[in-house]
């Protein structure tokens, strides 16, 4: 699409009421064709029958992809050092794609608003693939959806692959560690360090970053991020210490060292032998959930619909509720 404002995921809207697939359109996604991957994308989203064959067409085309998760509350600037981020991969001719997702928003389109802003300096580059979800019934859940969004891009040749999430949550959590690296960003005052501890999210961390470095309080949030590593740090020894980052994302100060930290905590990945382990164990998070919604469905469909009697003797204290849980387990 030739104007400014629109990503991919709007103008395919009108292409994807036409068009039903089974026409090369794998074909055309390994070629690197933006509205192949915008096509693809979509279909994983509305949880199209298709998705299943093509994802089995890319899966052994993808893996080598940088992918780095991005989370963090809202507003403290995720969306500003992805753009400054990107900056500097398409410096070195890298293709970036961005999976931007809001586990709080039921919507998919518009509510990423600020990203739009954000991010429009790079909608017009070939180079770079910007797509927003949001939590609407995926199979695989959101963070499946995401991922498949992500292995997609890679398949379409971008070699970066970016994840944003909103929030201080389990949501984000569980999308941001299907990237390789978690980058979990924090802003100074707002006692952003201690809300994500107690969330769970600071264990998920590789990097933290201290955004909107020209904040007054930006060294004492540092320094509460750093005791509280310390602690930890003490309490059960990791050899991967996560380093803290200032940066601002209106000016791009500390993205380059950001950036360099990121190709840092890969190299470790890589020599270590963690990356492998982490990729393991998050490919079978992600083969267990998908496989979970999807007996999670089947028993609804029949309690809904063949197996009534079950429950009716259930209800009547006939048949005690476990002992309908194992038979209708064993049935499906
Ligand atoms: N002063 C200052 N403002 C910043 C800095 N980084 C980002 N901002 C501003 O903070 C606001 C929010 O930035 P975003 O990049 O949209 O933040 P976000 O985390 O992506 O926000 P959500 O996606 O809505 O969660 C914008 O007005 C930015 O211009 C910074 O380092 N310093
Ligand atoms: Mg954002």
């Amino acid at each position: 699409m030739s104007y400014s404002g629109l990503s991919d995921e709007d103008t395919d809207v009108q292409t994807d009421t036409r068009v039903t697939g089974g026409d090369g359109l794998v074909e055309r996604l390994l070629s690197g064709d933006r509205r192949a991957l915008a096509r693809v994308i979509s279909k994983i989203e509305r949880g199209d029958p298709e998705t299943h064959g093509i994802v089995s067409e890319i899966y052994s085309k993808t893996g080598t992809a940088l992918s780095v998760g991005f989370t963090g509350p809202p507003g403290v600037g995720k969306s500003s050092i992805i753009a400054k981020l990107i900056e500097l991969y398409r410096k070195e001719d890298r293709r970036v794609g961005v999976v931007s997702v809001d586990p709080s928003s039921p919507f998919s389109r518009g509510a990423i608003l600020g990203d739009r802003i954000r991010l429009s300096d790079h909608f017009l580059d070939p180079g770079v693939f910007i797509r927003s979800m949001g939590s609407r019934g995926h199979l695989g859940g959101l963070a499946g959806a995401s991922r498949l969004a992500a292995l997609a891009m890679e398949a379409a040749g971008m070699d970066v692959v970016l994840y944003e999430t909103v929030g201080v949550g389990q949501g984000e959590v569980e999308v941001a560690s299907a990237a390789d690296t978690v980058v979990l960003a924090l802003q100074p005052g707002a006692g952003d360090a201690v809300q994500a501890l107690k969330a769970g999210v600071m264990e998920i961390a590789d990097i933290f970053c201290i955004n909107k470095a020209d904040h007054p309080q930006a060294k004492g949030a540092a320094n509460e991020v750093r005791s509280i590593l310390d602690i930890g740090q003490e309490l059960d020894p990791q050899p991967w210490f996560p380093p803290i980052i200032m940066t601002r994302g209106d000016t791009g100060e500390g993205v380059e060292e950001l950036k360099e930290t990121i190709q840092k905590h890969r190299s470790y990945l890589e020599e270590s032998g963690r990356l492998e382990e982490r990729r393991r164990a998050s490919l079978k998070e992600f083969v267990i959930s998908w496989a979970k919604e999807r007996l999670e469905r089947e028993m609804h469909h029949r309690l809904e619909k063949e197996d009534d009697e079950l429950m009716e003797k259930v209800y009547g204290r006939e048949l005690d509720p476990i002992s309908a849980s194992e038979k209708i387990f064993r049935e499906v």
